[in-house]
């Protein structure tokens, strides 16, 4: 099956059919169809196919020797974020079956195992943490608080993980499976506009994260209730939101409030409760972390005259990358020198790359658009794609 071919297969799955934007949302049933068709095209290729404790996913190609170890991992995610684009994470995995099929049409036996993977909830779209899968197989959250993560519906990860057939007590770091691989090697639809060329090499992904803010009011009357007698929760939240952008003009970093839940969320009722997610990222720590104290404490003196409280939680944080310079230089030599750039988007290969030599190929986006029905990849673009990561997985697989 061609590129394109599995391209038009995954498309429709979990497109809204009005905005184009995509909603496939760890193990709810876009996802799951994703899922199927992974498990699928591992299949058809009679490639093994391995799922850790965590809900990731890997399709490997052994060599003839039948050897386990010294592996090179590619792959990406299947989830979106909501109304999401087409590219983010599924151009990765498409690319990487395009690219093992390359490879066995040349006649390349790999001297090591290749492997696709397909990681969970990279997005944190359900449950709020962003790559929760990577960090789990990596051992960077505690499997107790990502047992209690819970979704808009009030269903723990834990739940969702056992009725995928998963046990909720095994989650965790399998040191086993990052004991057999060498590297990996994400290929992904690049976030912003910067390449010329239609190819590029990650060099370092900047410190993010993401804070929830909950203003606690109390709920009343719309109609009745004075101004005085207000603890309207929605105003520091208003306040928190504004904040956000002048502390991120002050610092040089970006910062969004994108998601926002009211309660009760009725035209009528004064809220009792607002949260509020806070999404930050720069060029530098201590740039993000000023960025966070500012919204922080903007949000806090705003509150008081309201007599509302303010609590903030840091969700998640994921300090700079700098991707392996080794891997970095050898993946560039492989496709004969392309552009080097950073990205401000997080990845699976962040959150491994504390536990593995990674490194990452983007793909010309003529939109810059991502997270939005119009992120784009050209065809050819795509296939210059595959080449590239056909290139490197045959350099890096070899004895
Ligand atoms: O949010 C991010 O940076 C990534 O696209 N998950
Ligand atoms: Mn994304
Ligand atoms: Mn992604
Ligand atoms: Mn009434």
């Amino acid at each position: 099956m061609s590129f394109e071919e599995m391209w038009a297969e995954l498309l429709p799955v979990g497109r809204d059919a009005v905005t184009g934007g995509y909603h496939r949302f760890a193990w709810t049933p876009p996802e799951l169809e994703c899922r199927a068709w992974f498990a699928d095209e591992a299949r058809r290729r009679g490639l093994d196919l391995e799922h850790d404790p965590n809900g990731n996913m890997i399709a490997w190609w052994y060599p003839e020797d039948g050897s386990r170890t010294g592996a090179v991992l590619t792959g990406s995610h299947l989830d979106s974020v909501p109304g999401g684009g087409a590219f983010d994470g599924p151009l990765g995995i498409v690319s990487a079956f395009a690219a093992v099929d390359l490879l066995r049409e040349r006649g390349v036996r790999p001297a090591r195992p290749i492997g696709i993977g397909a990681f969970a909830e990279e997005e944190g779209a359900r449950f709020g943490v962003a790559c929760l899968g990577s960090r789990l197989l990596a051992g960077a959250i505690d499997p107790a608080r990502a047992r209690g993560l819970t979704d808009a519906g009030g269903h723990t990860f834990a739940e969702v993980v056992h009725n995928a057939g998963l046990d909720p007590h095994a989650i965790g770091p399998d040191e086993d499976l990052l004991g057999r691989i060498a590297c990996y090697v994400e290929l992904h639809v690049e976030q912003g506009r910067s390449l010329e060329q239609p190819v590029g090499v990650a060099s370092a992904i900047v410190p993010h994260g993401r804070w929830r803010f909950d203003f606690a009011g109390e709920g009343n009357h719309a109609g009745t209730t004075g101004l005085p007698d207000r603890r309207d929760p929605m105003l520091p939240f208003a306040h928190m939101v504004i904040a956000a952008r002048e502390a991120a003009e002050r610092n040089g970093t970006v910062a969004t409030v994108g998601k926002v839940r009211v309660e009760p969320n009725g035209v009528n009722a004064i809220p009792s409760a607002v949260t509020a997610w806070l999404d930050a990222r720069g060029p530098a720590d201590d740039a993000v972390r000023r960025t966070v104290l500012e919204v922080d404490e903007a949000a806090r003196v705003a509150a008081r005259p309201h007599r509302v409280s303010v609590d903030l939680a840091e969700e998640s944080y994921t300090e700079i990358v700098d991707f392996n310079l080794a891997l970095r230089d050898r993946v560039g030599a492989a496709l004969g020198g392309v552009p080097v750039l950073p990205t401000g988007a997080g990845h699976d290969a962040g959150v491994l790359s504390a536990r593995l030599p990674t490194a990452m190929l983007f793909v010309r986006n003529p939109t810059g658009v991502s997270h939005a029905p119009e992120e784009f990849a050209e065809p050819a673009d795509r296939l210059a794609g595959v080449e590239a990561l056909a290139a490197v997985l045959d350099d890096l697989a070899r004895g």
